[in-house]
């Protein structure tokens, strides 16, 4: 036995904690007493007891360090959760602490820091439960910065860790943040009030997360409850909004935009703009002004009655003559089979039900504006980007509608995605999608990166080769054959409704019913009341609206001389009376300088009077096919030394023979290897001719190539012209 009754002494070993006739103890694990009558026991090396631990608890270590460390990472916060320590160091209470360090250099998501300088993170970052005293093995921490590296170290500790602070042990987990959208605005202020605008002010959210791009501000009135809203958006952190009503309660809702997307929307910010004056006035006054205004109602109501009857009217009558009912339609009888046939969106009774038929409707938080690159009748042209959920952000083209339109012009202008959204052909512009649903109402269409032909050749100015004009020509004739198969009359064919896109793509562009009357600014009145963009407008339509593709056609030929003369205007600065009455009188434009004489003649033969004698978009784009593939019947020029520059062309002149079509002017122009080009004869005789020396095509009336290009000369003759009658050529 240990126990020494006669001395009442522990001995080593063993620890009495009070004097008197008391057994000893033995030491605890990892205690000690050396000595004979010790009162308590002494720790080992790196053991401790806790204050509060009694002598009769074994001395005890800091744990070891928190094992399996996993992180979670969402946008900008962590879940952090480990196991257990696997030696508490003999007690249980531990604890943990997490420390936050926010690193630069190598990022790499891994238990260890790597080649990393941290430095403490900001106080903002929050921690749940908490930072410190932990006692579950889980923590999420949140608020961090966006695309940062941040090293978090877990400590575990207990009772004893105080007392060796060099015996601490952690884990470390280091894990890069993801992209995250800005958090929301939360300060806004008004600055002014008027009756109808209202200015704003807000702050930067606490957190962008990046570089803001724009706020969108959404608001609507009180009242109608988000039934209907308008969105604007703000590159700074202002805005004033106009055209609200007086006296009227609305609520408003920003958010931040960044690379990472739309952050959250502020809570709802409220506010009313001011009385309306002529109601706050002396209630006898007002009286008097509400009289005036119901008068001006009634006034408008009983305007608008007899227009719609008259409306009714005239289209009544109208849809009698058969030419009139098929204006939009195309000859019915030249539709190839098998292809769908384009549906005009009028011909539904709720045309707002044809646009969601055709086009596909966008949410405007997946647009975002980036900027002005036109304008248009109803609105600006925007360029930006379209990002769709699970799909690869696109840059889109944006026509916007104005506020304050009618119901007719809202109509009118969705119209054009409805016709838009019928059409699938790579000349033609693709429609993405429309909103409708918030305002303001929207048409999102691929981008095309070299904007409107005309002016993307006024700045190329003799930059090309013929083959690339050749090219781009082509694919405006094969979409404008898509558009004629789907009896589609386009009636506004010109360089500046063709877009290019950065590979020289041509498309079509610019649909819609009334767009003729109303949003080009080359249309003008004829006499008749309708607005033609006369330049363009093939005779028949311009005198009794017979569009038709053959009118098209016509069109086509101007296109093309657009495109030979690099973005000339037709008829340069000659009068549309002028243009009318030249054209009517069988003068034509001349060819545009360097043009190959195949091409000149294409644009001639578009510009038959006789429409039916003018060639299909079938042909045309067969003939350029045979161009493009035969570059030797590009090279002989049409500028004749025999006739004055640039005049436009009496073609019932005797010095030309008379053409009806292309194959007689070949032989005309006794150019018969190329003959063969237009009658579908394969023919490598073109390079041969296009050896033929210059002597020898001088004979047969064609020279290659003369500077010519003298707007002041020609405008000089086509002013003697309209005075002094044709000139003969
Ligand atoms: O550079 C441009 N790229 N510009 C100037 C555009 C574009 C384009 O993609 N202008 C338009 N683009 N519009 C409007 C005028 C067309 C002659 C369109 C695309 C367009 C839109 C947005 C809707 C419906 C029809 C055309």
């Amino acid at each position: 036995m240990d126990f020494l009754p006669i001395a009442w002494v522990c001995r080593a070993g063993f620890y009495k904690s009070t004097v008197g006739n008391m057994e000893c103890s033995k030491c605890p694990p990892h205690s000690f007493s050396h000595h004979e009558g010790s009162l308590h026991c002494g720790c080992e090396r790196n053991y401790f007891r806790a204050e509060g631990d009694p002598a009769s608890m074994a001395c005890t270590r800091p744990p070891s360090a928190p094992r399996n460390v996993i992180s979670s990472i969402n946008e900008t916060s962590v879940i952090l959760d480990w196991s257990w320590p696997e030696d508490s160091g003999g007690r249980r209470d531990a604890t943990f602490n997490v420390l936050c360090k926010r690193c630069r250099g190598e990022a790499a998501n891994g238990t260890s820091g790597g080649n990393l300088r941290c430095e403490p993170c900001r106080s903002k970052v929050h921690f749940l439960p908490r930072a410190t005293g932990l006692h579950n093995t889980t923590v999420t921490v949140g608020d961090l910065l966006a695309h940062t590296n941040y090293t978090f170290e877990i400590e575990a500790l207990n009772g004893v860790s105080s007392l060796a602070p060099k015996m601490r042990q952690y884990a470390a987990v280091t894990i890069t943040t993801n992209q995250a959208a800005p958090s929301p605005v939360t300060v806004i202020r008004k600055e002014k009030t008027s009756r109808n605008s209202v200015s704003l002010s807000w702050q930067q959210p606490e957190r962008p997360n990046g570089i803001i791009l724009d706020y969108e501000i959404k608001y609507y009135e009180k009242e109608e409850q988000e039934t209907s809203y308008t969105i604007l958006r703000a590159r700074g952190c202002n805005v004033t909004l106009n055209g609200l009503k007086p006296s009227t309660a609305y609520l408003l809702q920003i958010r931040a935009r960044t690379a990472a997307g739309y952050g959250a929307s502020s809570p709802s910010f409220q506010f009313e703009t001011s009385p309306d004056s002529a109601f706050s006035i002396s209630s006898e006054s007002s009286q008097v002004v509400l009289i005036a205004i119901s008068s001006a109602v009634a006034i408008i109501l009983l305007t608008v009655l007899l227009y719609v009857l008259i409306g009714r009217f005239c289209c009544h009558s109208k849809s009698k003559h058969p030419d009139e009912k098929r204006l939009h339609f195309g000859n019915s009888h030249m539709r190839l089979p098998g292809i769908r046939t384009y549906v005009d969106p009028h011909t539904y009774e709720d045309p707002s039900q044809a646009v969601h038929e055709f086009a596909k409707e966008l949410d405007a938080s997946c647009i975002a504006i980036d900027k002005v690159v036109g304008a248009g009748e109803f609105g600006e042209v925007c360029s930006g980007r379209l990002k769709m959920p699970s799909k690869k952000e696109i840059c889109v083209a944006i026509k916007t509608l104005k506020g304050g339109y009618t119901d007719k012009q809202r109509r009118d202008f969705l119209a054009e995605a409805s016709i838009m959204g019928q059409f699938d052909h790579p000349n033609i512009i693709r429609l993405e999608g429309v909103v409708t649903r918030s305002k303001p109402v929207m048409i999102v269409t691929e981008y095309m990166e070299n904007g409107s032909l005309d002016s993307f050749l006024r700045k190329h100015d003799a930059q090309f080769t013929v083959i690339q004009l050749v090219g781009m020509l082509r694919g405006i004739a094969s979409g404008m054959k898509y558009l004629s198969d789907m009896g589609y009359v386009h009636r506004d064919l010109a360089a500046r409704n063709i877009l290019v896109n950065s590979n020289l793509v041509c498309k079509v562009s610019d649909f819609g019913l009334s767009r003729v009357l109303e949003d080009d600014p080359e249309a003008a009145y004829t006499t008749r009341g309708g607005k033609i963009p006369i330049r363009w407008t093939a005779p028949e339509a311009i005198a009794y609206r017979k569009f038709t593709s053959a009118s098209d056609a016509w069109s086509y030929g101007i296109v093309l001389w657009e495109v030979m003369s690099y973005g000339e205007r037709p008829y340069w600065e000659m009068s549309n009376q002028d243009v009318i009455k030249a054209v009517e009188e069988g003068y034509r434009l001349p060819p545009p300088m360097d043009c190959p004489a195949t091409l000149y003649q294409l644009m001639l033969d578009c510009w038959q009077k006789e429409r039916n004698n003018r060639p299909k978009f079938e042909e045309i784009v067969s003939i350029l096919d045979k161009l493009i593939r035969n570059p030797g019947c590009l090279k002989i020029t049409a500028n004749t030394t025999s006739r004055p520059a640039n005049l436009l062309l009496d073609r019932s002149s005797s010095e030309i023979p008379a053409l009806d079509t292309l194959g007689d002017w070949m032989d005309g122009m006794r150019t018969l290897p190329c003959k063969e080009a237009f009658s579908g004869v394969s023919y490598s005789s073109c390079d041969t001719l296009a050896k033929t020396s210059t002597e020898d095509l001088k004979k047969v009336g064609v020279t290659i190539v003369g500077p010519q290009k003298n707007i002041v000369s020609s405008l000089k003759a086509l002013d003697s012209y309209t005075k002094n009658g044709p000139v003969p050529v």
